[in-house]
């Protein structure tokens, strides 16, 4: 459930910066003739010409929308340009937009805490280069004010048709301004001095919201798009909430959010405000509670988390209609390639960043053909993550299995027939920076030896990876530790989100169901730490006097062959468990929800995407489409800047 956060100041400076039709420009980029032009990108299935899934700003002033198919875009706009996603194995390959994306944000980075939220949203913690600008310079005493800046749409601020500017003008400068509207303004020009240098670096524009925290920020930065940016003043909080549908705010596109519609009859944020703290606490909970009441009243106290990397690694297909998988060999020829693609990042990451995930989730969309409970959907499955490509997809092909079965129930045959695949994905997730230099290694593997050999909490600090030290190796998973995620993404009391907020896979225990972890034949064979240690030791020389590049040599020897011993990934029949089996599990293996980044939700096929997001919460607000004035980044790349079509009058 979420928790409350005390404001740590009323005074920061949060600014939450989302590029414009993020997969359009960065196509635009690649082909400059599309500039201007009303352009869609479409999936690589081409069945009615593909689904929309991002829309120029020129496209939708035709009506074109991202529910749309290509087909249906060119009947309402027939000059659309689509241009289909670059394909790899078989699905979509978004590497340019993460790429374009990491571009984005590592100018984003230069002024302040920032942190990246999805592939194409960032947050920026500015309160202290916005405290040194007003140090600096009084802005009363501005003489220059940049055009971008003087675009700002000020929240509250009444302005007059003729003179919008200088009215902005006015409140920038404003002398008996308080000191949180100064900082405020001082925002306003660091964010628009960064989109000005993203454009200039990159050609992309972006639209931002500048808020004292990041519910505020995000909740302004769709405002007013494309190319534009809105501040939040603390006097017009109310103006903005009040009439925003429940269900908008983040963490309420849920069960919270409907409890909160259907029990207290709360449809907008302005009904919150009338029920106490002690009221909302009595039914939800003291934590949820206060965190209801502060967010009816704009209060938030998250902190923007300093993470320039995705939190995740994913990679899915969906199989619709016909091409629902209907076999293990189907199944297993498709995780083969998102298991392959999974560790290709993997790798990547692990080689640049000096990083590596430890936890592996399997997520499926599936149906029955004979169901009498069409409601069940299918478990996520996770287990501790092996680097290599071939054990990826053993581990990831084990928890297919035992998702199947379990989603089948007893009296059906995982290989009878009778299901159907529609959707698959495999996610590599709680992923940790490797202090650089093998000592890291060797406190890695110290931690997993006191992670098999007592029942104290695990250093898992370190990733585990050596064949004989993977806890997905030896590892039996118990029923609290293997978690089904179904039902809304909800917050944990643990700093560990992406997103504001922090969620467990389940909601609440009426939701909850956790899965008891398989192993299967052959048994498992007990951890040999003195053969860890020796690989170690051997890996260790090896890597030594290998050089630098050691971390990913290291991994790479590591990713051979698994033996017929091995144990699986997945956790034993809780019965087949021996005792010392049993007494492992208090070292939990927990998958936690918010170890999955946004940006890798957003990368999966759209169908799998809403699957996942009944668990994750929606990220993106509501975008009201009263775009009152134009912007001069949006026209930058127009081919005729003379005509300087106001996308916002669309
Ligand atoms: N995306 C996707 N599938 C979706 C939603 C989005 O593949 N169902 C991709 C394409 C988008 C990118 O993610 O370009 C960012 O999504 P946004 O929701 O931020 O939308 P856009 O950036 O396209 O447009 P906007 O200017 O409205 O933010």
């Amino acid at each position: 459930m979420p928790v409350a956060r005390p404001e740590t100041s009323d005074s920061r400076i949060i600014a939450h910066v989302d590029m414009d039709c993020f997969y359009v420009q960065v196509e635009q980029r690649k082909q400059p003739h599309l500039r201007g032009q009303p352009t869609a990108v479409v999936q690589y299935n081409s069945w009615k010409g593909g689904g929309l899934i991002a829309v120029g700003y020129e496209a939708r002033k035709d009506g074109v929308k991202r529910s749309m198919r290509g087909d249906e875009a060119k009947k309402v706009c027939p000059q659309i340009q689509l241009v289909q996603v670059p394909v790899a194995r078989g699905k979509a390959d978004l590497t340019i937009y993460r790429n374009a994306g990491s571009e984005v944000v590592s100018i984003l980075a230069r002024k302040g805490r920032c942190e990246r939220a999805s592939i194409d949203e960032v947050y920026l913690d500015l309160t202290d280069a916005a405290e040194t600008m007003l140090k600096e310079t009084p802005l009363e005493s501005l003489e220059s004010i940049d055009e971008e800046v003087l675009k700002s749409h000020v929240l509250g601020l009444t302005l007059n048709e003729n003179d919008e500017k200088e009215i902005v003008r006015g409140w920038l400068t404003r002398r008996d301004a308080d000191h949180r509207d100064k900082l405020l303004a001082c925002g306003a020009i660091i964010v628009a001095q960064l989109r000005m240098q993203v454009l200039r670096e990159t050609e992309f524009t972006c639209s931002a919201g500048i808020a004292h925290n990041k519910m505020l920020a995000k909740l302004a930065s769709g405002m007013n798009k494309p190319a534009q940016q809105t501040i939040v003043t603390s006097a017009s909080v109310k103006g903005l909430l009040e009439p925003l549908p429940i269900k908008k705010m983040k963490q309420l596109g849920g069960k919270l959010g409907s409890s909160l519609q259907t029990d207290l009859g709360v449809n907008t944020v302005g009904d919150l405000l009338q029920f106490s703290e002690e009221k909302l606490q009595d039914i939800y909970g003291s934590n949820t509670g206060t965190w209801l009441w502060n967010i009816a009243r704009g209060i938030s106290g998250d902190e923007v988390e300093g993470r320039l990397l995705p939190k995740s690694h994913g990679s899915g297909k969906t199989f619709p209609g016909v091409q629902a998988l209907k076999s293990l060999a189907a199944v297993e020829k498709w995780l083969k390639e998102l298991c392959e693609e999974l560790s290709e990042r993997l790798q990547i990451d692990l080689e640049t960043n000096k990083r590596v995930a430890h936890t592996l989730t399997l997520h499926a969309n599936a149906y029955k053909s004979t169901d009498t409970d069409s409601h069940k959907k299918f478990p996520s499955k996770s287990c501790p993550l092996r680097y290599g490509a071939g054990k990826i997809l053993e581990d990831s092909v084990n928890l297919f299995q035992a998702g199947l079965r379990e989603f089948l129930g007893s009296y059906m045959s995982p290989v009878g027939g009778g299901w159907g695949i529609t959707g698959l994905s495999v996610t590599a997730s709680k992923i940790v920076a490797i202090p650089s230099g093998t000592s890291s290694i060797t406190r890695y593997f110290h931690g997993q030896d006191r992670f098999h050999t007592s029942s104290e909490p695990s250093d898992e600090k370190f990733a585990p990876k050596d064949d004989n030290l993977s806890p997905s190796r030896t590892e039996s998973h118990s029923a609290s530790h293997l978690t089904e995620c179904d039902g809304e993404r909800t917050p944990m009391t643990h700093d560990t989100s992406t997103f504001d907020q922090h969620e467990t896979a389940c909601k609440d225990e009426a939701t909850e169901s956790c899965l008891t972890s398989q192993h299967h034949e052959p048994q498992p064979r007990l951890p040999n730490i003195d053969d860890g240690k020796r690989t170690y030791e051997q890996k260790r020389k090896a890597t030594k006097e290998k050089g630098t590049s050691s971390i990913l040599r290291f991994f790479q020897t590591n990713t051979c062959s698994s033996s017929s011993q091995e144990t699986k990934c997945l956790g034993m029949e809780s019965e087949s468990l021996t005792e010392s089996q049993n007494k492992v599990r208090t070292n939990s293996w927990c998958y936690n929800v918010d170890e999955i980044d946004q940006s890798v939700v957003e990368e999966l096929p759209p169908e799998l995407q809403e699957e996942l997001r009944t668990w994750l919460r929606p990220q993106k607000q509501a975008k009201p489409s009263t775009v009152k004035r134009g912007s001069s980044i949006a026209h930058y790349f127009s081919p005729n800047k003379n005509q300087h079509t106001n996308l916002k009058k669309s």
